[in-house]
């Protein structure tokens, strides 16, 4: 057992509260710097040991702006906290492509008691990827579900552009507004890659019903549609929607092994450093195939060799 891991762990787990969330936003602000340059391979030896932790579900909540996905997660955190689980919250920021700053402001609009030892948030600002996630998403992450029984990832973005979700995530549940026609227009063309469940939110409102409709229209031409939700975040009686979507967020979904996860991210991660050509496919695959494919990444990228 990898020592970091242990005592962050040990610190959640004793109700260390303040302090051993700070050493765990410490430990997460290491995985936005450039942590494979790091000489003792410290933090990679710590991501090899969270990711062979049998772990907590990883669970994306995206669709477009203001969809209502951070309120939705407050809701679903509340849920959550009364069985007793632990949650972490990764929410991506959509970073201003002209002034390239991102506002990290999402820990406050999410409604979720500060103080409470069993969650965590943390903010990540998307920088430039295309993808609704941060290059920093996946090793957080892996990290995390070593120590939280739910990891929830918020990005925003709908169409291709937020498919990395996909690979990081065991779940995957789109946002959509009452009313948000594009969306619709979005599954009917077939534009939206089409996640595992589907999210009406804001049920309150008027045109709620009339999108669910229309959702599920649009999802008749699938051949197996994903299960479609109408949740209200702000009210209470809704609560056996909002149950089921809960559980339906964490049921196992085997489809996506932790190793296909790993795979893609490391395939991403070696392509965005040396490009196709500046890679050997063997390299590649024999990082893929290691044991500690993270210390392996931070040797091979000091000497190119495995
Ligand atoms: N009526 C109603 N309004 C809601 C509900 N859930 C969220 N809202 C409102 O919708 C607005 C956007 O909610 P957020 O949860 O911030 O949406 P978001 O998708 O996280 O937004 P971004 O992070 O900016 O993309 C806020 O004003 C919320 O109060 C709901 O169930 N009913
Ligand atoms: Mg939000």
């Amino acid at each position: 057992m990898n020592k970091v891991l242990e005592s962050l762990r040990e610190g959640l787990k004793e109700g260390l509260g303040g302090l051993a969330k700070r050493d765990l936003a410490r430990t997460l602000s290491r995985l936005e710097s450039p942590w494979f340059d790091d000489g003792a391979g410290e933090t990679a030896a710590l991501l090899d040991a969270a990711f062979h932790t049998q772990g907590g579900t990883i669970a994306g909540i995206t669709g477009p702006p203001g969809a209502g996905k951070s309120t939705l997660i407050g809701a679903l955190v509340r849920l959550w906290r009364k069985d007793k689980k632990t949650v972490a919250v990764i929410a991506v920021d959509p970073s201003s492509k002209i002034s390239g700053g991102s506002l990290l402001g999402d820990r406050l609009r999410f409604d979720m008691d500060g103080l409470d030892e069993g969650t965590f948030v943390r903010s990540v600002a998307a920088g430039t990827r295309l993808g609704g996630v941060a290059d920093s998403t996946y090793p957080m992450a892996v990290l995390l579900q070593a120590l939280f029984d739910i990891v929830l990832i918020e990005t925003v973005g709908v169409g291709q552009s937020e498919t990395d979700i996909r690979d990081i995530a065991d779940s995957v549940a789109l946002c959509i507004q009452p009313g948000s026609g594009d969306s619709v227009q979005f599954i009917k063309a077939g534009i939206i890659e089409i996640p595992d469940m589907l999210v009406i939110t804001k049920k309150d409102m008027p045109q709620a019903r009339a999108t669910v409709a229309d959702v599920r229209s649009a999802l008749a031409l699938y051949e197996s549609p994903p299960p479609v939700f109408s949740v209200a975040a702000h009210h209470k009686e809704n609560d056996q929607d909002m149950q089921a979507l809960a559980d339906a967020l964490i049921r196992p979904l085997s489809s996506r092994p932790a190793r296909a996860k790993l795979d893609h991210w490391l395939e991403g991660f070696v392509h965005g450093l040396y490009g196709t050509r500046g890679t050997k496919a063997e390299d590649l695959q024999r990082l893929q195939a290691h044991s500690a494919p993270f210390t392996a990444l931070c040797s091979w990228l000091c000497d190119k060799s495995l």
